[in-house]
């Protein structure tokens, strides 16, 4: 992990990686800049709390069945309105929409589709923990079909970028490209995101899990396996012992495992069996898993690589276990053993 002196920009780090990798064509370039417009827009209705009327239910539900938080909707809507006259764009689609939405004809249509969760972790808005936006980016298919969801359903290895963006004390914005992962902070004064970390990296060993432990007696045996050996600590198989956090926001708790290392685990069980789990694949599971293995971590569904999946629906979910490469690994290698 190298920490920067000179202040670079994220449009300077963004036409460096253009130059010296290629992996930026100037449409991914604008896009990447306009959503991370869009979450400092959404940074600054966070903030506001309960001084603006961004707090509470918005009185909907979402495709998922969830109640949507006021936040949920205006980040949505930021996001939506940000990214769909900039002609980067193909279509869009959101945890919070039910079908894609594709930009209107009076706008360009771009090569790129995006998928964003538009406010992870909405339990914990209402009382101050961090939560955070979630984004992905798929090519639209070549040939000049329509764009359509069949267009979406593409294996995790597809993204050309990913990342988050996560309002805590600090806010800051996290990207990948595929050549490593980097980490910009807002500047408030200056309103500007600067590189202040690059070439993240996820230590293979830890000694932190997250998990919501109030799931145990749901889960498959080789989770409970797994957790239980990781309490049994340095008086069982493991031979350390292990800490636990839970913060019930997937971005703040993948943060910190892309920080200083650890292992996330949200597995299937039997609450809902014929759901393969909570967390979504295409905006969720997906751009984390990019970003995770592009630091040295690995991103599995207890069995195979998160992002080799095909999906076969917009809002499918998935079981996740990320992190640390030698915790999911084992983890992994659990569930193999008992299939
Ligand atoms: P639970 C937030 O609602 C979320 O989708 C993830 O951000 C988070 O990791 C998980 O659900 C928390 O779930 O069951 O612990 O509330």
């Amino acid at each position: 992990m190298s920490t920067l002196t000179k202040r670079v920009s994220l449009t300077q780090y963004l036409v460096e990686q253009q130059r010296h990798h290629g992996l930026i064509p100037s449409q991914l370039r604008l896009l990447i800049e306009v959503v991370a417009r869009a979450c400092k827009r959404i940074s600054i209705s966070v903030n506001k709390g309960a001084l603006g009327d961004v707090l509470g239910s918005a009185e909907t539900e979402n495709v998922q069945g969830e109640m949507q938080k006021k936040l949920d909707v205006i980040a949505n809507e930021v996001l939506i309105e940000a990214n769909e006259w900039g002609g980067h764009l193909a279509a869009m689609a959101s945890e919070e929409m039910e079908s894609i939405y594709v930009v209107p004809n009076r706008f360009p249509q771009g090569e790129y589709m995006l998928l964003f969760d538009p406010l992870d972790g909405s339990s914990n808005i209402d009382v101050n923990v961090s939560i955070g936006t979630i984004f992905s980016v798929l090519r639209k298919p070549e040939g000049g079909a329509a764009v359509s969801e069949a267009d979406f359903l593409q294996p995790g290895t597809a993204q050309a970028a990913a990342g988050y963006c996560i309002y805590g004390p600090q806010t800051t914005l996290v990207l990948t490209v595929g050549a490593g992962v980097a980490l910009f902070t807002l500047d408030r004064e200056q309103g500007s995101w600067v590189l202040t970390q690059d070439k993240l990296t996820i230590p293979e060993d830890t000694k932190e899990f997250a998990v919501n432990m109030s799931n145990l007696r749901h889960w498959a045996p080789p989770v409970t396996r797994y957790i239980e050996e990781c309490l049994s600590g340095s008086t069982g198989p493991r031979g350390k012992d292990f800490n636990m956090r839970w913060i019930a926001s997937m971005v703040a708790d993948v943060h910190r495992i892309l920080t200083r290392g650890g292992v996330f685990l949200y597995p299937w069980d039997k609450r809902e069996p014929e759901k393969a789990g909570k967390l979504r694949l295409m905006y969720e599971a997906n751009p984390m898993g990019f970003i995770v293995e592009q630091a040295g971590g690995a991103a599995t569904n207890g069995h195979t690589r998160i992002m080799e999946l095909q999906p076969t629906r917009l809002h499918e979910r998935v079981s996740v276990f990320m992190g640390s490469k030698n915790e999911v690994e084992r983890a992994t290698a659990y569930h193999q053993e008992a299939a």
